[in-house]
């Protein structure tokens, strides 16, 4: 069984953001565990969870926010596990606001960010980090980008037939 990876998600309100994330965990049979923790709402909670989330089997903290985006650098600063954060985009800023606020960590207290709203991308960037020390998650993501190519060939194909056309 592979290391659990924890989904934060800074309200409740983000979960429709987050939940590819969940499942495309789930598909690679990875242990997921999801939570709403703030760093600004619930400091202590979220500090606590990040301190002791290695210790409870976690290899990978994914951390999801909006606006003011403090939470996945909070979580960070609180644990040695690498941290992917995905900048929601929640606000009238279309999510720039949030991801500046994840991307722009000092040096020291790196966070892995991805795109706005991009949780299918922090779900498998946190699986090729488990697939460091796990052959099944690395085969399975081999998988995946070989019918990712015949994906791209048979659309390729499909493309060629609507030009011949014109
Ligand atoms: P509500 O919908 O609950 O008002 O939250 C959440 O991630 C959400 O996108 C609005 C937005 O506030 C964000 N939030 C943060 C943090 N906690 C909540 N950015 C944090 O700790 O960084």
């Amino acid at each position: 069984m592979s290391k659990k990876v924890a989904v934060i998600m800074g309200s409740d309100s983000d979960f429709p953001t987050v939940a590819p994330a969940i499942k495309r965990l789930k598909g690679f049979g990875i242990p997921v565990e999801v939570r709403v923790m703030s760093a600004h709402r619930t400091p202590d909670a979220a500090a606590e969870f990040s301190k002791n989330a290695k210790a409870e089997g976690f290899g990978v903290i994914i951390a999801a926010a909006g606006k003011a985006a403090h939470l996945a650098g909070v979580l960070a600063a609180h644990t040695t596990l690498p941290v992917i954060g995905i900048p929601v985009k929640s606000s009238t800023l279309d999510g720039l606001d949030a991801l500046l606020a994840t991307v722009q960590m000092p040096s020291g207290i790196p966070v892995a960010t991805v795109a706005i709203d991009g949780a299918d991308n922090a779900a498998i960037l946190a699986a090729q980090m488990l697939a460091l020390s796990d052959d099944s998650i690395a085969a399975q993501l081999e998988q995946m980008k070989l019918d990712m190519e015949k994906g791209v060939a048979l659309k390729n194909e499909a493309l060629q037939e609507k030009v011949a056309a014109l």
